[in-house]
Parts: C-alpha cells; sequence; structure tokens
C-alpha cells in the first residue's frame, strides 16, 4: 500500500487520477497547505522541498521502501510499477517524458504564475498579469498545434495528459476560454468525460462528482483555496 501524501491542487490532481487509472493501492495523508503541514519535520524528511504530492512506497525497487516527491517524478514511478501510461519502446517512452517535462517546467509554472497575478495576488500588478497571461496563451497555443493531428499529447493517453489535464481544468483562471483552442478542447473534453464518468462517478458517486469539478466550484476558488467538506469526505473515504 502506497502512502500519497496530498491535498487537493493540481498537482495532488495528477496523482490522485494516476492512482485511480492504475489501480495501485494506496492509502491518502492530508498534506493541508493551508495549515502549513508542509513544514512539519516528518513531512521534510520525505519532502524536502515542502510541497505536495509525496510518496512512499514501503516496496519500491529491490523490495526496499521509496520516498518520492515530484509529481513528475512520481508520475513516471507509479507508471514503470503499475506497467500503464508510459511505454518501454524508448522512442514512445522519450516522447511521453517530452510531453510530461513541458508539463513540469513549463504548463505548471507558468499557469501557476498567471493564476497568481490575475486571482491571488492583492495588488494588481499589469506587467506580472500581462507577461503570465501571455505565456499561458502560449502554452496553450502549443498543446493545440500538437493535439492537431493526435488524439492526446504522446500519441496514446499517457501520463503527458495525466500531468497536464488538472492545470487544463481550472483554464478559466488563467483568462483564456478553451473554445479559442479546438484540439486542446477536444483532448480536455474527451478527459473530462472519462475521469469524471469512468473513475470519479463509480468510485465517488455522483453527488461529490458534481460538486467536485464543475467550473462553478472551482470558480469560487473553494477546492483549491478552502477545501470543501466534501473534500475531507473524500480523504475518508480513501483512507
Ligand atoms: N513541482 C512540484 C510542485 C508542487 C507544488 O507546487 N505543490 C504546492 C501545491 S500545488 C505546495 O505544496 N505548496 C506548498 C508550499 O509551497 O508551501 C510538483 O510538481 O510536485
Amino acid at each position: 500500500m502506497i502512502d500519497l501524501y496530498t491535498w487537493p491542487t493540481p498537482n495532488g490532481h495528477k496523482i490522485h487520477i494516476m492512482m485511480e487509472e492504475t489501480g495501485l493501492a494506496y492509502k491518502v495523508i492530508p498534506i493541508d497547505i493551508g495549515a502549513g503541514d508542509q513544514f512539519k519535520p516528518e513531512f521534510l524528511k520525505i519532502s524536502p522541498n515542502n510541497k505536495m504530492p509525496a510518496i512512499v512506497d514501503p516496496e519500491g525497487p529491490g523490495g526496499k521502501p521509496i520516498a518520492l516527491f515530484e509529481s513528475g517524478a512520481i508520475l513516471i514511478y507509479l507508471a514503470d510499477k503499475s506497467g500503464k501510461f508510459l511505454a518501454k519502446d524508448p522512442r514512445a517512452r522519450y516522447t511521453t517524458l517530452q510531453w510530461l517535462m513541458f508539463q513540469m517546467g513549463g504548463v505548471g509554472p507558468m499557469f501557476g504564475q498567471a493564476h497568481h497575478f490575475r486571482r491571488f495576488a492583492p495588488d494588481k500588478i499589469p506587467y506580472a498579469i500581462e507577461r503570465y497571461t501571455k505565456e499561458t496563451r502560449r502554452l496553450y497555443g502549443v498543446m493545440d498545434a500538437r493535439l492537431k493531428d493526435r488524439e492526446f499529447l504522446a500519441g496514446p493517453y499517457t501520463i503527458a495528459d495525466i500531468a497536464t489535464f488538472p492545470w487544463l481544468r481550472i483554464y478559466e483562471r488563467g483568462g483564456l476560454k478553451l473554445e479559442d483552442f479546438p484540439n486542446l478542447k477536444r483532448w480536455y473534453d474527451a478527459i473530462d468525460a472519462f475521469w469524471r464518468a469512468s473513475i470519479l462517478k463509480e468510485y465517488f458517486g455522483k453527488e461529490f462528482v458534481d460538486t467536485y469539478c464543475t467550473i462553478k466550484e472551482v470558480e469560487a476558488d473553494r477546492f483549491y483555496a478552502e477545501p470543501t467538506a466534501r473534500d475531507f469526505e473524500w480523504y475518508l473515504r480513501t483512507v
């Protein structure tokens, strides 16, 4: 049983999706980043960068425990462990890793800054808003062009899509419209439909899905800034 240290943020959701899609056994250990759990010495031993998500797998390589932080590294590890969503064939594998790194180095940090300066910064700084909104729009364009002639970022559905999707779920924070990027929207809708219908719906029940996944909820910033009672209900169900 893998211990998953997490909180309902886009980086956390990457691993929630991966765990559910692979069917690996896991236990959630909430790291309430609003309350400062990420700075507790016991968590820093696992994640010295004081960020969630992180995992501890008691059955790591060589049958020995392994602790990992950084969602990209965790996704690669879980893909190798489960044999899913990351091909063994070198060409396909590197293509997936390339788009995973594109998410880790581009989409995550840049969207994060755009969301921060647009929605959360106490002062509205036009230079910062413009800079990160522009970069977010550019990254949308890169993905839209990539998805023009393939279903998913690396071809088949892989950890690159799993890493990217949670950041697109909150696209309204970036001040952009998915409708302006038709290939990206088609990709988003396909994963959204699958993720909601096949996994969350069955696993958590309709009420949870409807409340948790709607843009309305995201707009209210409840699922990120102030996890709801339902978020905690989810943890209780998964622990
Ligand atoms: N590159 C890291 C980023 C993780 C990250 O930024 N986590 C945030 C929440 S989404 C966090 O734990 N923040 C707490 C803090 O910085 O104190 C990853 O992908 O795992």
